[in-house]
């Protein structure tokens, strides 16, 4: 693909004189959408790590931000939904289309990455509409690592929220998301070529195991400043995660909230059935031209076994048994 087909933070375009400097020091490679270079353990490609470095130098944090983090396809869209329902809540009524903000937006478009809807375009975005007087707390959200992350928050309080999934699940939605969004077949060709890419490390993001591994330690570390959930969990346990997450970012259920039926309504709204058949999501597209409705699939938990080889299995289990190797984590 010509560079300027390709979305803007897979492109090379926008890099400053320093940056490229530093690109010409780090490891690098490409695939079949660019080149990638490795900066603090995990892959980039060239502009979006010029994102990263516009994060770490500029970002100016507020003690009570809350930053959603996950490796991509883990379940992203979902914890944006739930954050954004929990804390609005006191405001607005789950069913009113004229006022709540998940009725009438993606949450894509509420909750912002730092390093694809605010740093990549610019090194000092116009942040005035996240620190409005709204007593809500600013909602950000990162596919950043944990220790990258942490370089711009400084040593602020803020929370962290990481959602981790099974690999091979991300890797399959992944694959499916990369094919709509390049408006290819969804081929088997791709699939093999990702995952080789996936077993290495060398992909956006990855490698995967070392992504999450800096989120379970820092959740080891400092459980009041990390919450590491599972996407896994949120599915056979919706109600149980909910009341976490909502104790963990500091507002958890009153006695009448959960007697009235608050959690079940916020847990039906943030439903795929439910937010993949809003108007806003069948036909809205993000500022980088991504159909909104490529972020709903399946939402299921092992759809990987109807396309993994038993051998492919086999491989990525190894890998990521042997990476994990010394920590308690598993997933
Ligand atoms: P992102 O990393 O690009 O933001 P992300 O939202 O993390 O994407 O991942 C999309 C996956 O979450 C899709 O999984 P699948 O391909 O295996 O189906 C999508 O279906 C799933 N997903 C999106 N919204 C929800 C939801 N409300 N509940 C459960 N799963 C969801």
């Amino acid at each position: 693909m010509a560079q300027h087909e390709l979305p803007m933070n897979l492109r090379e375009d926008n890099l400053s004189e320093e940056t490229k400097k530093l690109i010409s020091s780090l490891p690098s490679d490409k695939d079949s959408q660019g080149k990638l270079c490795k900066y603090q353990g995990c892959w980039y490609y060239y502009n979006t790590l010029q994102a990263v470095i516009n994060f770490q130098e500029n970002f100016k944090p507020q003690g009570t931000d809350i930053v959603l983090a996950s490796f991509p396809k883990s379940g992203t869209t979902w914890l944006k939904a739930l954050s954004v329902a929990l804390l609005e809540r006191s405001k607005h009524d789950h069913d009113d289309p004229l006022t709540h903000p998940l009725l009438s937006d993606n949450p894509h478009g509420i909750v912002p990455f730092f390093e694809i809807d605010m740093y990549l375009k610019s090194s000092t975005p116009d942040l005035t509409k996240f620190s409005s007087s709204s007593s809500s707390p600013r909602l950000f959200a990162t596919h950043m690592p944990l220790h990258t992350v942490k370089e711009g928050l400084k040593d602020s309080p803020c929370k962290i929220v990481y959602l981790c999934r099974n690999a091979k699940d991300a890797l399959i939605s992944r694959w499916y998301f990369r094919c709509k969004y390049q408006k290819n077949e969804v081929a088997r060709s791709i699939l093999e070529s990702m995952f080789e890419s996936f077993c290495t490390g060398v992909s956006f993001y990855g490698p995967i195991w070392d992504h999450a591994l800096s989120y379970w330690k820092g959740s080891l570390e400092n459980p009041k400043h990390v919450l590491f959930m599972r996407y896994e969990e949120l599915k056979t346990e919706p109600w149980a995660q909910l009341k976490r997450l909502a104790e963990f970012l500091g507002c958890p259920f009153t006695t009448e909230e959960e007697d009235s039926g608050v959690v079940d309504k916020i847990l039906e709204l943030c439903s795929l059935d439910n937010l993949s058949g809003l108007e806003v999501n069948k036909t809205g597209k993000t500022w980088m031209n991504v159909d909104y409705n490529s972020y709903f699939r399946k939402g299921e938990v092992g759809d990987w076994k109807n396309y993994l080889t038993p051998e492919m299995e086999n491989k990525i289990d190894m890998i990521i048994e042997d990476k994990l190797k010394g920590s308690d984590l598993k997933f």
